[in-house]
């Protein structure tokens, strides 16, 4: 099927030229079917038309903003996406709303872009949207999370191996706590994405057989003040000392926890351990100040390598289906020597 795919896309022979300056608009669209208007901001390289015809324009669908990982993610992906490399990008920001993300994918095809580039806030409920953009024989890449679709419905993928990263973190967490009884509370990531479902299973079974205890587990969608009412709520009902380990899936929501922590007179990374991923700067400047115990990176710059598959796509040249990008993990002391030289 990628063959086949791609081999339409073989005629579309496209080169990216140099253009003469560029205008970045905002505006909202308005899908037909459902009503829904989202603001979208274009950004339109010059130059004559010749040049103009070989800009290749993409749809980039993100999640939202819900997280310092996501405004580096958004910026990696704006950096490679632009008018200098040869892109008229259209970008829209979901809000973490998977309708409105749909919907968005289907204006870009209403658009008749070149290429969509789609981060799915959720795995479930894209089969038709990308059987609709194969069938306008616009080839779709994912960048992050990942989809339950078929994979012939998409051209390629590259992003983290988030269940090596829940593996990661379970390990430690095993190392360090498996041998005492240790009562844990998580902070999930959003319902029904990738990444909360494969560091969920990663995590657990890397502390099976331990004597660390699953007390409550609940989802606070990625964002810090998620972490922080969860963990209220969690505080509220076990107390600090019912408590000895937070197993967050993102820094942000590990922060959060943090803030409800010390408003309830507890020391965070003391009396109540903490584990996230990401790795992102503030997750990082809490695991050096002790707040955090143990982070797993998740590498937020996928923006050049999302930018050379769509080119590679539309040229009509053999891509794999996915591209994994390799992940670190920091405990205290790591974190104090990177954190300076650390690019995001
Ligand atoms: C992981 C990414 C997740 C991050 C969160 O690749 O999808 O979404 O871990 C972000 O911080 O919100």
């Amino acid at each position: 099927m990628k063959k086949r795919f791609l081999s339409t896309f073989a005629l579309a022979g496209v080169a990216a030229l140099t253009m003469a300056g560029c205008t970045t608009e905002t505006g909202t669209t308005t899908d037909d079917s459902t009503g829904e208007s989202t603001e979208e901001t274009t950004t339109e390289a010059g130059g004559g038309d010749e040049a103009a015809s070989d800009v290749i324009t993409v749809g980039f669908a993100q999640t939202g903003a819900e997280s310092g990982w996501r405004s580096a993610n958004t910026e990696s992906m704006q950096a490679a996406f632009s008018e200098e490399n040869g892109f008229e990008l259209i970008f829209n920001a979901a809000d973490n709303d998977p309708a409105a993300q749909i919907s968005a994918v289907r204006n870009f095809i209403n658009q008749g872009v070149d290429a969509i580039v789609i981060a799915p806030v959720v795995e479930d409920g894209w089969d038709d949207v990308l059987q609709e953009a194969a069938s306008a024989e616009i080839p779709v890449i994912l960048e992050d999370r990942t989809v339950s679709a078929s994979e012939d419905l998409y051209s390629s993928w590259v992003g983290l191996d988030f269940e090596a990263e829940g593996v990661k973190a379970g390990e430690w967490a095993a190392e360090q706590y498996g041998d005492t009884e240790t009562k844990m509370v998580v902070l999930e990531g959003t319902t029904g994405s990738a990444p909360a479902n494969d560091r969920a299973a990663g995590f657990s079974s890397a502390i099976e057989g331990t004597m660390i205890e699953t007390i409550d587990s609940q989802t606070g969608d990625f964002t810090r003040d998620g972490g922080k009412s969860v963990m209220e709520g969690y505080i509220a009902n076990y107390g600090v000392d019912g408590i000895d380990l937070v197993f967050a899936h993102n820094d942000d929501m590990g922060l959060g926890a943090i803030e409800a922590i010390e408003a309830a007179g507890a020391v965070p990374g003391e009396d109540i351990k903490i584990i996230t991923i990401d790795a992102v700067k503030d997750g990082m400047q809490a695991l050096v100040d002790g707040k955090i115990n143990y982070i797993v990176e998740c590498n937020p710059l996928l923006g050049d390598q999302a930018a050379d598959l769509v080119k590679k796509v539309l040229a009509g040249e053999e891509v794999d289906k996915a591209y994994y990008v390799e992940d670190q993990a920091f405990d205290q002391a790591a974190a104090a020597e990177v954190i300076d030289s650390r690019p995001y």
